[in-house]
């Protein structure tokens, strides 16, 4: 499999570390996105949003989007829980992640740290997202359960932790979410990450 992505992307992270963590082999390529480099018609044929991940399998099909690739990956292992219902929460947390949370931490973290934009100039409406994105993932940690859905690392934890780890490069440092502080370590360990 080859993975192409951009190495300080969270999005494109969760590829590599998924594939690794189960043992299948893969390929990095380096694409600098802030060049163009998913714009040129080789990487459009591959992949039609213009985006990383992207990732070709070992059959030559290609496949985007972070969280589909990562259940493509983990289908039948033990990231995926068995149980129905645990296995709807994942998938509960891995669409927030991408309509709720992503938007705002990962978004917030581009502006400061790849575009160069201070904390303090963010958009407050940006600012406001990405904290309620933090409270939420403090509040859904409260079960006093180790991982998100439970006692084992799943992939809602893979998709999650991503770019909250990197939220004091958007300047939302996390010291007043102690819940969450925790779990990233504790799935960083998991992952073998970090
Ligand atoms: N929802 C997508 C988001 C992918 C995405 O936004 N990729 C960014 C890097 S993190 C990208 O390729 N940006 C370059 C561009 O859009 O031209 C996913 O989870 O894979």
């Amino acid at each position: 499999m080859r993975i192409y992505g951009d190495s300080r992307s969270g999005n494109c992270l969760k590829v590599q570390w998924t594939a690794d963590f189960l043992g299948l082999p893969s390929e990095w390529i380096e694409v600098d996105i802030m060049s163009g480099g998913s714009r040129t018609p080789e990487f459009l044929a591959m992949n039609p949003a213009g985006q990383v991940p992207t990732v070709v399998l070992t059959d030559g099909r290609p496949l985007a989007q972070s969280n589909a690739i990562i259940l493509h990956l983990a289908e039948g292992s033990a990231l995926i829980p068995e149980d129905a219902y645990d296995r709807a929460k994942m998938l509960e947390w891995m669409f927030w992640e991408q309509y709720s949370h992503e938007p705002a931490v990962a978004v917030a973290r581009f502006r400061v740290a790849y575009l160069g934009e201070t904390h303090e100039g963010l958009d407050p409406k940006l600012k406001e997202r990405t904290w309620a994105a933090l409270q939420r993932l403090e509040d859904g940690l409260a079960h006093g359960r180790p991982f998100l859905v439970g006692d084992t690392v799943s992939l809602a934890d893979v998709a999650l932790v991503a770019y909250t780890r990197l939220s004091h490069e958007g300047g939302f440092e996390r010291t007043g979410y102690p819940r969450v502080q925790a779990w990233i370590g504790r799935v960083e360990q998991a992952l073998g990450i970090g």
